[in-house]
């Protein structure tokens, strides 16, 4: 019973250190830095290295701008589908997922004016 216990214990204790390493490695980005969410700021990921588990902050004025999750076609068409996830919070956090994530505003004429990323986790 007392030995139950115990291995019930380490193994919490194994999840904890598993998940705080896997924790350790994400980072947290602000899309665009001080700009934000905005025009022209499809250059921001050159030079950048992500990871799959890192976290882009889209922020921007609802009002004015989305965030569409799009594929590499749609982002280099700059028409997002029907059922892309469309973020509209103003304040979107995404996790990025092993290999290419692209990122449009679907409003007229935004992504056509650089409002778009794509960035490759690795
Ligand atoms: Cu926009």
């Amino acid at each position: 019973m007392a030995m139950g216990r115990g291995s019930a214990f380490l193994a919490l204790v194994a999840l904890c250190v598993v998940a705080h390493f896997s924790s350790g490695h994400a980072a947290t980005y602000v899309v665009g830095d001080s700009r934000g969410w905005t025009f022209n700021v499809d250059k921001w990921p050159v030079g950048k290295t992500f990871r799959a588990g890192d976290v882009l902050i889209f922020k921007y004025n609802p009002m004015l701008h989305n965030t569409v999750v799009v594929s590499t076609l749609a982002y280099q068409s700059c028409a997002a589908t029907r059922d892309a996830r469309t973020l509209t919070s103003g304040n979107d956090r995404i996790t990025l997922s092993r290999g290419v994530n692209s990122f449009i505003c679907t409003f007229a004429g935004h992504c056509q004016a650089g409002m778009k990323i794509q960035v490759v986790a690795n």
